[in-house]
């Protein structure tokens, strides 16, 4: 039997796949050849999905702690016992502290509308209780806020359309790694391809031309392209006249932006700056692919925000096959509101960033957390500032519930973790972030187990609390049916996908000023905000690793061994400053904390830039990651991470 599904994991691609199935056990996993965008394959990690649902190492339980926190000794439990205490322990919360005292973490393990998605699944219970709202800052905020002060959407391009591009600028982006089907579109459109990025990563390799700014600088940059532009009276003053708000003002800003002056700002020479403002201004359509790494700096809004002026300066945004992909998210017409039900709130909440656990339970009262649910996340390994998330997470008043596959560094610190099923074993519904595609999981298999839906987990919690209200016992297709209103279900369930229509991008006017910003205390006028980390040393950019997404598949043991042990590239001149040599074990620190990896040489860093991978587990590493150096500070726009946006010293350890 073939069974249609959608690859659940924090990616672009949003892949449909096919599961086969025998004798009641998935025995194998492959793309599905009919989605335009997955045409049949999957990637690196997910080729080994099947190894993760049926891993010994997985969590198929109810597990209670026995050991201290973080020690990840447990004893098995039943699902009546898990309960029982968790429904007791939340009731005598509530009475005393109040349901703001609950804080439902959610992380971006899946992307599912149903089972996951930051802050969607259980909710209609955290409401029913008052809990605290979680705002899932982590990925991609600062970027979206900037965009829709620019464009009225974050919403940009399709990018299927890329094939039909002459200039391709993949901007603070690394499609080869983090989501590498739209390299086909990129492929097939035979573009002029330039890779704009402080590390020659698997995609610069591949591209015609690669530019190295120094990290955080790119709406410098941007602003020096338009420059050379308008130089050139190349920009389009029909769509400019027609289509913008503010265009004077900010001809104003980009004329402040000479060459010389942006090549002091972001370290390219001034002739490659002029160069590409020429191509760009010969060449159209140009489309730009930014994605969600260059906006995990202090200025990572206004980088967003900056860049979507320049396809409107060259007109760009009017002709298929140019302006800007970012992500698709924004184009989705989805009942959201429907599906998490905000109206169950007793009364108004406060709202807890996801980026600041450390400062919400250290620091935070009025009430405390007391009880945390995670949910799809994995703190301790992918969280700013780790040893603070585990001083937090080690809190012996604090109640923390872990619904899980498997034993996370997070999971360690549970006093219940909860088995939860994976994507062949429960429905769910799939809305890609780099495509237009909505993708329909169908179950295909029965769970191991006592693995649970987290759907299925939260009806049975709220059915213990003697909870009333009928809506949080609503069935997964009903769930589906309510976010889906506006879709043909039937034929979305039929085909596995269905393409939806895109919305006007911009949504009116393109606002070079935006009254948005304004009102929200920022500069009304696009420009450019330095990148923050006050320390010196190297600019340490911990981004997509080839082999884990995030931490997930961090304990997969063939990716593990093809990711090899961890490392910090550091170019040559940096190494030699320091007496390191390619092969050293060193470590990198800052005031926040410290890490060891093996010191790998190479120019493939720009000098003064340091990058590791993100994604390694704690526990398999002595204790701390990439992680621990990285400041719990917030972007420029929407409480944003800047996980880029970090300087580290890196010294050889004693004995070398
Ligand atoms: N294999 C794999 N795929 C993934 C993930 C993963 O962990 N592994 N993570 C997934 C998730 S959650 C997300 S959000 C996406 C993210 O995917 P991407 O947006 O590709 O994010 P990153 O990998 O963080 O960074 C991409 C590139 O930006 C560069 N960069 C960093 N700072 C700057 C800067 O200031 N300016 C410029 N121009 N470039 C900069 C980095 O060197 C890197 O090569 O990928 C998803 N896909
Ligand atoms: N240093 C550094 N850190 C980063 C980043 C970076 O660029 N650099 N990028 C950040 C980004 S972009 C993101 S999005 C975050 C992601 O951070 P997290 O949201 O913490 O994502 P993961 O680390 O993948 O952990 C997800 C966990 O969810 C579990 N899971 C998966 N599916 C399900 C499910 O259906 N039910 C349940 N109950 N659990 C499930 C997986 O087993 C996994 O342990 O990490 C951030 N961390
Ligand atoms: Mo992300």
């Amino acid at each position: 039997m073939k069974v249609l599904g959608a690859c659940p994991l924090d990616c672009p691609d949003g892949c449909s796949w096919v599961v086969d199935v025998a004798d009641g056990t998935a025995v194998g996993l492959r793309g599905n050849k009919e989605h335009p965008v997955t045409r049949g394959a999957l990637c690196v990690k997910v080729n080994r999905y099947l190894e993760q649902v049926h891993s010994p190492e997985r969590i198929t339980h109810p597990l209670r702690r026995v050991g201290r926190k973080g020690e990840g000794r447990f004893e098995r439990i039943t699902w009546d016992e898990a309960l029982d205490e968790i429904a007791t322990r939340l009731t005598g919360i509530v009475d005393e502290y109040g349901g703001e005292a609950i804080w439902p973490f959610h992380g971006t393990g899946s992307l599912g509308y149903l089972q996951g998605l930051e802050g969607f699944s259980g909710r209609r219970f955290f409401n029913a209780l008052g809990a605290s709202l979680h705002d899932p800052t982590i990925c991609s905020i600062a970027g979206s806020t900037g965009l829709k002060y620019t464009l009225g959407t974050s919403g940009g391009m399709d990018p299927e359309d890329f094939t039909r591009s002459k200039l391709i600028l993949l901007w603070g982006t690394n499609p080869l790694s983090s989501g590498h089907h739209v390299w086909k579109f990129v492929q097939d459109s035979g573009a002029y391809t330039v890779a704009i990025d402080p590390v020659r990563s698997r995609t610069a390799e591949r591209c015609d031309e690669h530019l190295a700014p120094l990290p955080g600088t790119d709406a410098a940059l941007a602003l020096g392209l338009m420059h050379v532009i308008v130089s050139l009276g190349a920009e389009d003053g029909a769509f400019l006249a027609a289509h913008t708000e503010g265009w004077p003002e900010f001809r104003g800003r980009v004329e402040e932006y000479t060459p010389e002056r942006t090549a002091a700002i972001t370290g390219v020479p001034v002739e490659r700056i002029v160069a590409l403002g020429e191509r760009i201004a010969r060449t159209r359509p140009t489309a730009i692919r930014a994605s969600q790494g260059m906006q995990r700096h202090a200025g990572g809004g206004m980088a967003l925000r900056t860049l979507a002026c320049l396809p409107g300066v060259t007109g760009d945004w009017a002709i298929p096959g140019g302006g800007l992909h970012y992500s698709t998210s924004g184009h989705f017409r989805l009942d959201v509101p429907a599906l998490v039900r905000f109206d169950l709130l007793p009364n108004p909440v406060r709202t807890l960033s996801m980026t600041r656990m450390g400062e919400a339970l250290l620091e935070t009262t009025a009430p405390p957390v007391k009880a945390l649910f995670v949910i799809a996340a994995n703190p301790v390994g992918s969280n700013p500032d780790q040893r603070r998330v585990i001083e937090g997470l080690s809190r012996e008043d604090l109640f923390t519930v872990v619904l899980e596959h498997f034993p996370t560094d997070t999971a360690d610190y549970a006093d219940i973790v909860l088995p939860a099923t994976m994507q062949p074993e429960h429905l769910d519904v799939i809305a890609a972030y780099g495509n237009l595609y909505l993708v329909w999981n169908e179950p295909a298999v029965a769970p191991p187990g006592e693995c649970l839906p987290t759907t299925e987990t939260f009806r049975r919690l709220a059915e213990r609390m003697g909870l009333t209200e009928p809506a949080l016992y609503d069935s997964d297709e009903e769930l589906a049916n309510q976010l889906l209103k506006q879709y043909d279900i039937d034929r979305l369930r039929a085909d596995g996908f269905l393409k939806i229509d895109p919305r006007p991008v911009p949504t009116d006017k393109l606002r070079f000023v935006s009254p948005r910003a304004a009102a929200a205390g920022h500069d009304p006028l696009a420009g450019y905000t330095p990148p923050a980390d006050p320390g010196d040393g190297l600019v340490l950019i911990s981004a997509a690793s080839h082999y884990f997404l995030n931490t997930t598949f961090g304990s997969n043991p063939e990716l593990r061994r093809r990711a090899g042990e961890p490392t910090v590239m550091i170019h040559p001149d940096d190494a030699s400053a320091r007496g390191i040599s390619d092969g050293d074990p060193v470590t990198v620190a800052n005031e926040r904390g410290s890490f060891d990896a093996i010191a790998e040489v190479s120019d493939a860093v720009r000098p003064g830039v340091a990058a590791t991978p993100k994604g390694r587990w704690a526990k398999h590493t002595g204790g701390a990651t990439v992680n621990a150096t990285i400041a719990e500070r917030d972007s420029d726009f929407g409480g944003g991470a800047v996980f880029h946006d970090n300087r580290v010293q890196i010294t050889p350890h004693p004995s070398t």
